[in-house]
């Protein structure tokens, strides 16, 4: 039954998403005698965790269960005051009996000491129940705090012969539903990067109207201010950072950095990590994503395939070696790939 408790808490940690990046999605459930007494999530960044959702979701009757109740959790509970008080000692305090967990918390501030801790109290604490699928779920925070440098998702849109667009043209590849599927994205990720040559080309707004929710913070490359002033990515409707030099204009939340050409990714990279963003969406064009394919700075690859053909254009980048591929399905007349490198 370890494993069927453990897939809601899947179910309810996914729920945070685009919701609590650059923290986990985190899923609690507690169960007295095969009943679900309680179900909890961490709902937004800065809120409060998963177990504390899921202790307060008890109903008064159900409170004396509480004790003789098995609590499974998708990762570690908590062991540091961070926003929120440590989730290992609420679970000290309602004197919980045993604990299952899917994942250790890799976070220096956890790393098994609340296991160890809930352990030395007499708790009987189980780890490692749908491990793989956990870690899969979280891998954007499992691989920022364990390597400090944000999880990169490259993204592109090829035509069925293998082009990303016209030369020089914004050029239409994905159908209405991908749009509004690359906007989820967009809001699950906590940046977002297209080149100089996209954001002339293309003007885009860069942000996830069509899905709602968060926006992700704007970057794009402007060294020699060739981004005229009443561009999308100028408008100063959304925290944005310009790699190049600043203007004369006052901004609010648009930060010019000054820098050298070409850019080093792994700066921007750091730079990110510094300002707690752990996910970056690289939305192109053509240049930037070879940039990062060759320093290998890349985690996931997301292509969107449409069915029609350009005939020519600006080639789609060739698909690095060794990926594996996490899902295919089909949007609409486009199909969409998902690869984690190995
Ligand atoms: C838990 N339950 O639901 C989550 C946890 O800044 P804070 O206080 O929100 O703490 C964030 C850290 O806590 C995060 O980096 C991760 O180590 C852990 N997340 N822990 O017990 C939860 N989301
Ligand atoms: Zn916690």
């Amino acid at each position: 039954m370890h494993e069927v408790y453990m897939r809601r808490c899947l179910d309810l940690a996914l729920l945070g998403a685009g919701q609590v990046s650059p923290n986990p999605m985190v899923g609690a459930v507690l169960v007295y005698e095969d009943r679900i007494i309680g179900e909890g999530w961490h709902q937004r960044w800065g809120g409060p965790h998963a177990e504390v959702n899921c202790v307060r979701s008890v109903k008064q009757e159900d409170r004396h269960l509480i004790p003789l109740s098995t609590l499974y959790c998708t990762l570690e509970p908590c062991f540091h005051f961070g926003k929120t008080p440590p989730c290992v000692d609420l679970i000290l305090g309602e004197k919980i009996s045993r604990v299952v967990i899917a994942n250790e918390d890799p976070n220096p501030k956890v790393a098994g000491q609340s296991v160890q801790k809930m352990r030395e109290a007499g708790i009987v604490v189980e780890t490692g129940v749908l491990a793989s699928e956990a870690a899969l779920l979280n891998r954007t925070f499992f691989h920022s705090i364990s390597h400090k440098q944000p999880y990169v998702v490259l993204k592109w849109a090829q035509s069925a012969d293998g082009f990303l667009g016209r030369t020089g043209e914004r050029t239409a590849i994905s159908g209405p539903w991908t749009q509004r599927l690359v906007h989820r994205w967009r809001s699950e990720l906590d940046a977002i990067l297209a080149g100089t040559q996209t954001v002339l080309t293309d003007n885009p707004k860069l942000d996830a109207r069509l899905h709602g929710g968060r926006n992700p913070l704007r970057i794009t490359f402007d060294i020699e201010k060739k981004i005229p002033a009443e561009y999308n990515i100028l408008d100063d409707s959304t925290p944005t950072w310009i790699f190049g030099p600043t203007r004369d204009v006052a901004f609010r939340q648009t930060e010019f950095i000054p820098c050298d050409r070409p850019v080093a990714l792994e700066k921007l990279l750091n730079r990110l990590y510094e300002n707690n963003r752990a996910t970056i969406l690289v939305e192109g064009g053509a240049q930037v994503l070879a940039a990062f394919l060759e320093s290998g700075l890349w985690n996931e690859i997301r292509i969107i395939e449409s069915s029609a053909s350009l005939g020519g254009g600006v080639q789609a980048p060739q698909l690095p070696e060794g990926l594996t591929i996490l899902e295919k399905y089909q949007v609409g007349a486009d199909s969409i790939r998902i690869f984690l490198k190995k």
